[in-house]
């Protein structure tokens, strides 16, 4: 059955439902599942993404260090009101304004006062743009940049679908000024150390929940849980198991809880 949401995940290592862990994706998935709405996913191959992107006349909402253009996902068509969007906060902030009545609010007002600060990334976030809803579009740069500081300890194992691994790899390598791909495994003493500063950007972001979670309203979800649930579903798919029990046994296991509470959301 045709839906009139269309929507443009990565595609993973098949079978993609199991596998699929990209975390603006995910942000959007969780999102359309909150607002209780039908939608199609298109699974497009990493190395497609610019083409895809290009034919739906979407322009780049993030631009690679050098100035040059880079060509993301999600995007979501939504043929009821002929629309196209390319970035998830938007997607999230289009579907709460054209569908306010389907599912919950995604964005209750509340404070969301975290602000994580870090040197410059190597591929620098979408910037923080104007919005109807500007608490979360500053919490979402904010908890983007507190994740992507610590994504070496997820894309070493992040999977590839065998089709495209090889091209993808090397893409990754290359924006990343590394030499080959190994040189994401960061292991031993280099990996504590980045756990340690993954889990106190987690305790900064913990101190925001009330009422011990397991939402940051405390039994109400909001479109800032999802966001740092879309994160966390990467994390959960690419550490080594003993490594995400840790994680989510940090901060009084409020981040298992959290991570727990959004599977209703959670449908592929
Ligand atoms: N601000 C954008 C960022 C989207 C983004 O960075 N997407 C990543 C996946 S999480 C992507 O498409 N990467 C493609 C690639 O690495 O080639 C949004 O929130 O949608």
């Amino acid at each position: 059955m045709s839906t009139p949401i269309t929507f443009y995940d990565i595609a993973t290592k098949p079978p993609v439902e199991k596998t699929c862990c990209s975390p603006n994706p995910w942000k959007t998935r969780l999102a359309l599942n909150f607002k209780n709405l039908p939608y199609t996913t298109k699974w497009v191959p990493l190395p497609d993404i610019t083409k895809v992107r290009t034919s739906l006349n979407m322009p780049a909402c993030r631009k690679f260090a050098d100035g040059t253009d880079f060509y993301t996902l999600p995007i979501i068509e939504d043929t009821a009101t002929n629309s196209t969007i390319g970035d998830s906060f938007d997607i999230a902030a289009y579907l709460q304004r054209t569908y306010p009545d389907s599912g919950a609010d995604l964005f209750p007002a509340q404070k969301l006062d975290y602000v994580f600060n870090c040197g410059p990334a190597a591929i620098p976030l979408t910037e923080c743009r104007e919005s109807e809803y500007p608490e979360y579009a500053k919490f979402n740069v904010n908890v983007d940049a507190a994740f992507t500081a610590h994504v070496l300890l997820a894309i070493g194992r992040f999977p590839f679908d065998p089709a495209t691994a090889e091209v993808s790899k090397a893409e990754f390598v290359r924006r990343a000024g590394l030499s080959r791909w190994e040189d994401f495994n960061v292991t031993g003493e280099a990996r504590e150390k980045v756990k340690e500063s993954f889990r106190e950007a987690l305790g900064g972001l913990a101190k925001i929940f009330k009422d011990g979670g397991p939402f940051v309203l405390g039994n109400r979800a909001s479109y800032a849980d999802l966001i740092i649930g879309g994160w966390l579903r990467m994390f959960h798919s690419t550490m080594p198991e003993g490594e995400w029990e840790e994680v989510r046994a940090w901060h009084g296991g409020l981040f298992g809880r959290l991570y727990d509470a959004l599977e209703v959301y959670a449908k592929v």
